[in-house]
């Protein structure tokens, strides 16, 4: 998985192995360096602002470094590079959304969770995998809300399909109805029947650029009130979706991601633009197949080792 991301990272770091000794790089060395990982960090999708900061932060870290004659050069160099990446990457928190959702219940039930996100991203899709999830690790219950009331013949049914598989309740209107009022409802019953752990809310996807759609989703929010906004965003996307996920920033809140379709994704650089830009932790990257368990935790120091180690 992202292997063109992991060569950058490979090809960089055996190039200082091997030019690197006793004496420090030369500028002129380091530029090329640089210039090269730069060039590769782009090509694997990285933004170019983050491939700058993460250029920049890799000389810094190089220049005027020296390495014993004896001893593991190779290890100190590439701990070495994974700390540069944990440095500039900590400010933005890692999230075990598991752990998370399931410690908001010793306070509150029901956890109310808002997906949203672009037509065809996943949002569906990962309600499902998050929920089998859920219930997998200790049985937690759940409803989910079919707030998409926009897509007609489709979205209701395909939330049923899966709800059938996985014997979760759906509060449903009808299509044109007022999501929220179907988000609400959700709540209400998940309160009234006691007992229900989560209330999933299922948007219709919507382009950024729909100010309507936008305004909606933002009544949405305003009227559930959820503890966690997750924004599904695509890999394949690229950069493109970071735009987009901006864009959705002034309408609505996002407490994290989850980026999907992964598999397909050998670039990997959309990864390390998402985390930098938006400042948002990444809960779970999806792929692999569309099966329930295809739905990985994501976590920041070991993305970094697995590029770099
Ligand atoms: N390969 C791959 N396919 C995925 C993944 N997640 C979703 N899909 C597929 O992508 C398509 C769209 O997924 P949905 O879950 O319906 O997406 P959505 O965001 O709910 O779409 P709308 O409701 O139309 O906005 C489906 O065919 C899914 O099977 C993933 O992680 N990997
Ligand atoms: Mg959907």
């Amino acid at each position: 998985m992202f292997d063109k991301l992991k060569n950058a990272f490979k090809s960089f770091t055996n190039t200082i192995v091997n030019s690197i000794t006793t004496t420090e790089l030369s500028e002129d060395k380091l530029n090329e360096i640089r210039d090269e990982l730069f060039m590769q960090l782009v090509e694997s999708d990285v933004a170019v602002d983050v491939a700058d900061a993460i250029c920049n932060a890799m000389v810094n870290y190089l220049r005027g470094l020296k390495v014993p004659r004896f001893g593991d050069k190779e290890s100190i160099i590439r701990n070495g590079i994974i700390d540069v990446m944990n440095k500039l990457f900590s400010d933005i928190p890692d999230v075990d959304f598991m752990n998370e959702v399931i410690g908001i219940l010793q306070t509150k039930k029901p956890v109310v969770l808002l997906f949203l996100g672009p037509n065809g991203y996943g949002k569906t899709t990962t309600i499902a995998k998050i929920t089998h999830q859920l219930m997998k690790r200790g049985g937690y219950t759940a409803v989910w809300a079919a707030a998409d009331t926009y897509r007609a013949g489709g979205a209701i049914e395909q939330l049923e399909g899966h709800a059938a598989k996985l014997g979760v309740k759906v509060i449903k209107h009808g299509y044109g109805s007022d999501p929220a009022a179907v988000a609400y409802d959700a709540i209400n019953h998940a309160k009234v029947r006691g007992g229900i752990d989560y209330v999933m809310i299922d948007t219709a996807g919507r382009m950024h650029t729909d100010i309507n759609l936008m305004n909606e989703l933002s009544k949405i929010q305003r009227v559930s009130r959820p503890d966690l906004s997750i924004f599904i965003a695509d890999a394949l996307l690229g950069n493109e979706a970071l735009d987009i996920a901006k864009y959705y920033s002034k309408y609505v809140r996002i407490d994290g991601l989850v980026v999907t379709k992964v598999d397909a994704y050998p670039k990997g650089g959309a990864i390390l633009t998402f985390l930098y830009e938006l400042k948002r932790p990444i809960y779970f990257l999806g792929g692999v197949g569309q099966g329930y368990d295809d739905l990985r935790p994501f976590n920041k120091a070991e993305f970094f080792r697995q590029l770099i180690l």
